[in-house]
């Protein structure tokens, strides 16, 4: 069971994959959900609000975050490029969203992070929620630009934050480094509705990832958020080893947790 937590929650990002996945979930945790994206993606529906928003106009993010109590951040550039726009998405972006959030007394921030943060940890190790940021692009250095936001308004203002670190969310893993990665929509959604409802948050760094038998990842520092993914890239395993070939051990996206990102640039 889904408990509604909130009375208004902002979901930015929402006409993304994973914003457009999360919409209706997000429903059972607030009475009205707030959505929000830079470009027009249709009508509000029964029990939400939509307001668009460039993420690099301060003046746009703090009418948005006006009157919300959590904030489930999506919004923004979700794969690695040039570093200019993800200067004013992602890192500008971030800077207006917790200035916002500051100013209008939000406490709750659920931010999609990624495992890019982490993307240059090699894929026979296992890392924990602690191990220091080895972003792998302008994307990843990006997301770790937004943790550290995250913790600075933690510590200053008490702001509280999830840090979600989400590896691969698709209806289900595309390879086999998907088979260690992937994370259900279902399951995000219970990773975020934890995020939501645990008592004390504080500023976390989760992985997002179903209950896959390969990990690189141990989320057991994260116990206090309570999450308990239900879902496993198990089932697919077989399907994935018989439509793909064996690695290449030579190969960095296959030496490295960041997969393609790892070798993607430079772009001018
Ligand atoms: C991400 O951060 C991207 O947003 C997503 O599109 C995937 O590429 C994912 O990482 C991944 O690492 O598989």
């Amino acid at each position: 069971m889904t408990i509604q937590s909130h009375e208004r929650i902002l979901m930015t990002g929402a006409a993304g994959n994973l914003g457009r996945e999360m919409r209706d979930r997000l429903k059972a945790n607030c009475a009205v959900l707030r959505l929000s994206d830079r470009q027009a993606f249709g009508e509000a529906r029964p029990g939400e609000e939509v307001q668009l928003a460039e993420l690099a106009d301060a003046q746009a993010v703090s009418a948005l975050v006006q009157g919300v109590d959590a904030i489930v951040h999506f919004g923004g550039i979700s794969v690695e490029g040039p570093f200019d726009p993800i200067l004013a998405a992602n890192i500008v972006g971030i800077v207006n969203l917790y200035e916002a959030a500051r100013k209008h007394g939000v406490r709750r921030v659920v931010f999609a992070s990624s495992n890019h943060v982490t993307g240059f940890y090699r894929q026979s190790e296992t890392i924990g929620v602690d191990a220091a940021p080895r972003p792998d692009g302008f994307y990843g250095l990006s997301k770790a630009f937004g943790e550290d936001v995250a913790r600075f308004y933690f510590d200053r203002y008490g702001i509280e934050t999830a840090c979600v670190r989400i590896g691969s969310s698709f209806p289900e893993p595309r390879d086999r480094r998907m088979l260690a990665t992937w994370m259900s929509f279902d399951d995000l959604h219970r990773l975020i509705t934890a995020c939501l409802t645990t008592p004390v948050l504080g500023w976390s760094v989760i992985y997002g990832m179903s209950d896959n038998a390969v990990t690189w990842w141990d989320n057991t520092g994260a116990r206090h958020i309570g999450y308990k993914p239900q879902d496993s890239s198990d089932v697919f395993r077989d399907a994935v080893y018989a439509r793909t070939s064996a690695p290449d051990l030579a190969d960095p996206a296959v030496q490295f947790q960041g997969g393609a990102f790892v070798s993607m640039g430079p772009f001018e």
